[in-house]
């Protein structure tokens, strides 16, 4: 295993028990991303880096240079066209990829209303907020009933035709009308992805504008649209997350028992593991296999969804996936669909771990398939088991790291948020807006999203630290909020740490960290609807471009993570990545870095230095309140024993027990 970047310490981007077990034997026999990408030997393609390069059609490929006559495509497509187009369709296969998720929950969740799985439909309240929403009545019927008319509704709107998606609803009127005014508002999920395809063609839509419209559309269809079905119909199938203590470290595996690692993203298989691993039969057989029983530990987003709703420790992020097989201790890392890199079926090779594919979508050479039956899910998730129990007395040289568990709180979607701050009587933002405009809280900032090899910098906590340290309240999803974890910001002792002074204060009187992990990719639908709350709540503007909040995802890997930051801005919140494939052409950089802001109130951003990243956000955090009125030079109000009662009567439930396992 090659050296990783930034690995000389503890400052490191994996954090110190992938530092440990690195320095085994064993593990520097195991080839990763690392060592791909130093033997590649070469850098990244210019053209493919700047979108400019084109195989839309085969009188290509042409490779563009802006400016240049001589440069531009056979058919005449010019820089701004084919960047654009290029940077299209990243939007629409992240959107396709969150649809096709979305899909899958929603048929588990009707499937689930007619008592075909072995799950349950668990938060009723949420079910009859949504019904209402969707104008499914609830009187006097049973919540199977509901379910089930409100899960085919919510299929109904991936085939779509006419008409605009329910969720768009939800948003702050004005954004809505924005939404009106640009001709951006989705008809149906699946439409607004055939047509970015088909509109991306050879010969259709060449203006880089227009073709940007309808990738603003597309992917209000994933953040509005598929990804908040997605993460709603879970909670209510699955239980919508409360804060608990959990761990995210590679030292989760067990010596005595065997491991099975989920990895992927659909909660639909990791439940029903969950479910699965409490079995008799199961659990006897462990024992026979000379195990204690079976461990159950995520990786990447899969994990994060039981990790959210349910405390099962995570044992790896996405740059993590390889060192979790490097340990020899995995019996079995069981995977779905997305995020998986074909290299874990060569790491395995000669060790007794299996790669167990479960989705007829994704495949990998060297795999063992054994496929999830929706429709006999519990016993599907036992003969998964079953097969990791066999490996177990095949275990041979391991290294499993240790005491260097990390603690997190996690379970914060935006209902805890609202709880949290508001008591559970009187559930509201109010004091969040309150303590953002009395400039305790300076602003809110999303870090979102991937992780990937090119950065020596411990980017995600570099950025964190500094939004902390300025006041600034961060809200946490993906793999990002794992990277936050394994560096100790998901604590609640972390604000004393980290935090400055007003968020500190706020921080400590709730008993909350400074970073929020709100969930898995999907769940940045969280976000969403925590950004409409407060507005709704009053005193910050009225749509969501005037609130104090910015996103990034610094280390965007995935095609979904460019999806999620354009929905953010098509919802007027200013995002900054460290790079976007763009800059091949001046035009659309202009237009993307500039000109959306007057089409949607705001635009997106680069900055590749993470501190200066930082920086970007809080100044675009400071120039709202400027315009708000609220920037003012504020004399600082310690609170109160008055204020702080309050407060702590407002305290987070949950997070001072210790709720991790299952
Ligand atoms: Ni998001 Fe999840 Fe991680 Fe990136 Fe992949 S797991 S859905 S895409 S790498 S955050």
């Amino acid at each position: 295993m090659a050296k990783m970047k930034g690995c000389e310490s503890c400052n490191d981007i994996t954090g110190a028990s992938t530092l440990d077990l690195l320095n085994q034997d064993l593990a520097k026999q195991v080839r990763t991303a690392y060592d791909r990408l130093e033997d590649r030997g070469m850098s990244a393609c210019l053209f493919g880096s700047g979108g400019t390069c084109c195989r839309i059609c085969n009188m290509g490929p042409c490779q563009i240079i802006d400016g240049v006559e001589s440069m531009i495509g056979v058919c005449g497509a010019t820089a701004s066209t084919v960047a654009a187009r290029n940077f299209a369709r990243i939007v629409a296969a992240g959107t396709a990829a969150h649809t096709d998720h979305a899909r899958e929950m929603v048929r588990g969740f009707i499937a689930t209303a007619k008592g075909e799985t072995p799950h349950e439909i668990k938060d009723v309240d949420k079910l009859h907020r949504m019904a209402r929403l969707f104008g499914v009545e609830t009187e006097g019927r049973d919540k199977n009933e509901i379910a089930l008319e409100l899960g085919e509704k919510a299929l109904a709107e991936f085939g779509q035709q006419e008409g605009t998606l329910t969720m768009l609803k939800r948003a702050p009127e004005k954004q809505q009308e924005i939404w009106k005014r640009e001709g951006v508002e989705p008809r149906g999920i699946d439409r607004e992805v055939v047509e970015m395809m088909h509109r991306t063609h050879m010969g259709v839509d060449q203006e880089y504008k227009n073709i940007l419209k309808q990738a603003a559309r597309t992917s209000l269809a994933d953040g509005w649209g598929a990804s908040m079905l997605s993460t709603e119909l879970t909670d209510i199938m699955f239980g919508t997350p409360v804060p608990k203590r959990a761990i995210v470290d590679l030292g989760v595996l067990r010596e005595d028992m065997v491991n099975v690692t989920v990895h992927g993203h659909e909660p639909l298989l990791a439940e029903s593991l969950c479910l699965a691993v409490e079995d008799e039969e199961i659990r006897a057989l462990a024992k026979k296999a000379g195990a204690k029983g079976v461990n159950l530990a995520g990786v990447c987003c899969t994990g994060n969804e039981i990790l959210m709703r349910r405390g099962v420790p995570v044992a790896g992020s996405f740059i993590q996936q390889e060192m979790v097989l490097a340990t020899g201790a995995v019996e079995a890392m069981v995977v779905d669909v997305q995020c998986i890199m074909q290299s874990v079926a060569e790491v395995v090779k000669g060790k007794h771990t299996d790669i167990i594919t479960t989705n007829y979508r994704a495949k990998i050479p060297g795999a063992v398939h054994i496929q999830f039956e929706e429709d006999d899910a519990y016993n599907s998730a036992k003969e998964i088991l079953k097969h990791a129990i066999a490996n177990f007395k095949k275990r041979g040289e391991h290294y499993i790291p240790k005491d260097k568990k990390l603690d997190v709180v996690v379970g914060f979607s935006h209902e805890t948020i609202n709880y949290m701050l508001g008591g559970r009587f009187r559930a509201s933002y109010r004091p969040l807006n309150d303590n953002i405009i009395n400039g305790r809280i300076r602003g809110v900032a999303a870090i979102v999203g991937c992780e990937h090899y090119k950065y020596a910098d411990d980017v995600h906590f570099t950025i964190a630290r500094e939004l902390i340290r300025n006041n600034v309240l961060v809200l946490a999803t993906g793999c990002a909020a794992q990277a936050l974890g394994r560096r100790g910001l998901l604590r609640p002792e972390a604000a004393a740490e980290y935090a400055g002074e007003g968020l500190a204060e706020v921080c400590e009187t709730v008993g909350m960290p400074p970073a929020l992990h709100v969930g898995s990719c999907v769940d940045n639908s969280r976000l969403l609807i925590a950004l409409t709350e407060m507005v709704r709540e009053g005193g910050l503007g009225d749509d969501i471009s005037q609130l104090p909040a910015v996103g990034t995802a610094p280390l965007w890997m995935s095609e979904k993570a460019v999806a999620i930051g354009q929905y953010f801005v098509t919802s007027g919140a200013h995002v900054i990545f460290q790079n976007l494939p763009i800059t091949g052409s001046k035009d659309l950089s202009k237009f993307i870095l500039e000109g959306m802001k007057e089409l949607y109130g705001a635009c997106w951003g680069v900055e590749e230095d993470p501190v200066k990243l930082a920086q970007k956000m809080i100044a675009a955090i400071d120039e709202k309140r400027e315009a708000l009125g609220i920037n003012k030079k504020q004399e600082r109000i310690l609170m109160d024993m008055q204020m702080r009662r309050e407060l702590e009567g407002k305290a987070l439930p949950g997070a001072g027990c210790t709720q991790g396992g299952h």
